[in-house]
């Protein structure tokens, strides 16, 4: 079935999406959707001010209803990290009602909200690039995914049917729109679905007990966050099922939601450029510390002696923006995709990720830094001679970015302070910690497995 065929079927006047700012019935998504892709046809792609709105989900459905690729931009994107995406992702447009919206970047912005009805144009090829997403390697700045129509509509299809979502259920989360576990899962699951969406703003625990829902998202810090407030754990005792992923979750947050919701949790394990690929099932054992099997059409397996999880099926990425086309990703010889994490399984195909085959990927608050970029944003204070981005153990966050510098005297708060403007508010050190030198292998390389046990 096409990417959107489900949504442009069922035009119909019941609240659909409810966010912070608005409810919009279906019938009403359709209409100022399509007002918006008329005008964006033919575009190369179109950003997205993806602030956790109704406008942010009326201006990607425009952008899939138009064939044309989106690109969900951080609303709090520092100077750096905004400029970078606008300018890689050869966008010629920004959507939003914000009309600062595109900073610097001089593009002109096209407001969604005032937009009147316009009439639903023809499903494009499932081939097409739905999706361009932006995501921290371990060095320079963040790649552009590019990821297809058929990829989303394959993974929405699988995770539906390991989770027996239906269009019964009420989808409650307040995670960010601009990447897959928001945006993928979190808004376009929904509409593929046909389940309500009560999308809280913040997630926070008080927002998640209000909204009444039967299906629930979170990332391990927010799960952890509810299990603090137990009177809000409590009141998700009539859902049906919760999910977590983007980070581990820790088994003691499992144990606790379990007594406290009396239901295990479902986790699930995937990554931006494979979308979801290993999930627990609704209807399957949920093991604390597992992720669960590879979802239908999907194939697992572990290489080297470390037992580096690779995957192939229908929901990989298409490739990587470089300079205006797609460059295929980095594949072993057989087709297969490296994650870059290390996993077991067990006999019951069972999976449990290990952690990470790299330290310079971080993951906090289930979002993907970068140390290199980091690093890279830290080297151009002035003050800053050498720098080493690392992530520390971090009880709420899972991981912490802690950075060691190596500077003339400078405030730690100045450096912190000196990256937020130039990247995502997320990616900000905690903690700087002023050194003389940075422990090196003979190779002059930084050793990082010492920084971390600093
Ligand atoms: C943050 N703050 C700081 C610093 N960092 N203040 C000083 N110094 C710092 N270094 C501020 C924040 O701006 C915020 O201020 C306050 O401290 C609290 O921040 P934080 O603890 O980070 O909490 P939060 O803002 O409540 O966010 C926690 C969160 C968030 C809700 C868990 O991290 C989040 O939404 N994570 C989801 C990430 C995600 O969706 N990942 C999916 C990608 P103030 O309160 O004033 O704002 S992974 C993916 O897509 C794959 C495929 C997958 O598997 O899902
Ligand atoms: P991102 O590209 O932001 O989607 O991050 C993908 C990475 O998040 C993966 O390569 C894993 O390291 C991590 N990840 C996602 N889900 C889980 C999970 N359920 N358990 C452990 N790690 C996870």
């Amino acid at each position: 079935m096409a990417l959107l065929d489900s949504l442009t079927a069922a035009d119909d006047l019941t609240a659909a999406v409810t966010c912070p700012d608005a409810t919009l019935s279906r019938h009403e998504l359709l209409g100022r959707a399509a007002a918006v892709a008329a005008g964006i046809a033919g575009a190369p792609a179109v950003a997205v001010h993806a602030t956790p709105t109704a406008a942010t989900v009326v201006a990607v459905t425009a952008g899939l209803l138009a064939g044309v690729p989106v690109v969900p931009v951080p609303p709090d994107a520092g100077r750096l990290e905004r400029a970078h995406l606008l300018t890689d992702c050869g966008a010629t447009l920004m959507l939003s009602d914000e009309p600062a919206a595109a900073g610097e970047s001089g593009l002109p912005v096209l407001p969604v909200s005032r937009a009147g009805r316009g009439a639903v144009p023809p499903e494009p090829p499932p081939s097409k690039p739905a999706l361009v997403l932006y995501t921290s390697g371990t060095t320079g700045p963040p790649k552009g995914v590019v990821i297809s129509r058929a990829a989303i509509a394959a993974d929405l299809d699988a995770l539906a049917e390991a989770w027996q979502w239906t269009a019964a259920d009420t989808l409650v989360h307040g995670l960010p729109l601009f990447h897959v576990h928001g945006l993928v899962l979190g808004v376009l699951g929904a509409l593929r679905v046909g389940s309500r969406l009560v999308h809280t703003g913040k997630a926070t625990p008080d927002g998640y007990a209000a909204a009444g829902g039967t299906l629930y998202f979170g990332v391990p810090t927010v799960w952890s966050r509810i299990c603090a407030a137990p009177a809000a754990a409590r009141a998700l005792g009539t859902a049906r099922l919760l999910v977590s992923g983007s980070a581990p979750l820790p088994v003691p947050v499992f144990d606790a939601l379990s007594a406290l919701t009396g239901q295990a949790p479902v986790e699930r394990y995937g990554m931006t450029e494979t979308l979801i690929t290993v999930s627990a099932r609704a209807d399957g054992p949920r093991l604390a510390g597992h992720v669960g099997t590879p979802l239908a059409g999907v194939r697992t397996r572990l290489a080297g002696e470390d037992g580096h999880l690779q995957v192939r099926g229908p929901t990989l990425l298409d490739g990587y923006l470089r300079g205006g086309t797609v460059e295929p990703p980095g594949l072993a010889e057989d087709g297969w995709f490296p994650t870059g994490d290390i996993a077991t399984i067990d006999a019951d195909g069972n999976h449990r990720i290990v952690g990470r085959a790299s330290t310079d990927l971080i993951k906090t608050g289930g979002y993907r830094v970068g140390a290199g970029e980091v690093e890279d944003a830290l080297l151009l204070h002035p003050a800053v001679r050498e720098a080493a981005v690392v992530g520390t153990p971090h009880p709420d966050l899972g991981e912490q970015v802690t950075a060691f510098v190596v500077a003339d005297p400078v405030g730690e708060s100045e450096l912190i302070a000196f990256v937020a403007e130039r990247l995502a508010a997320h990616k900000r050190p905690r903690v700087v910690r002023m050194v003389d030198d940075l422990p090196r292998n003979p190779m002059g390389k930084v050793r990082k497995s010492r920084l971390k046990e600093m």
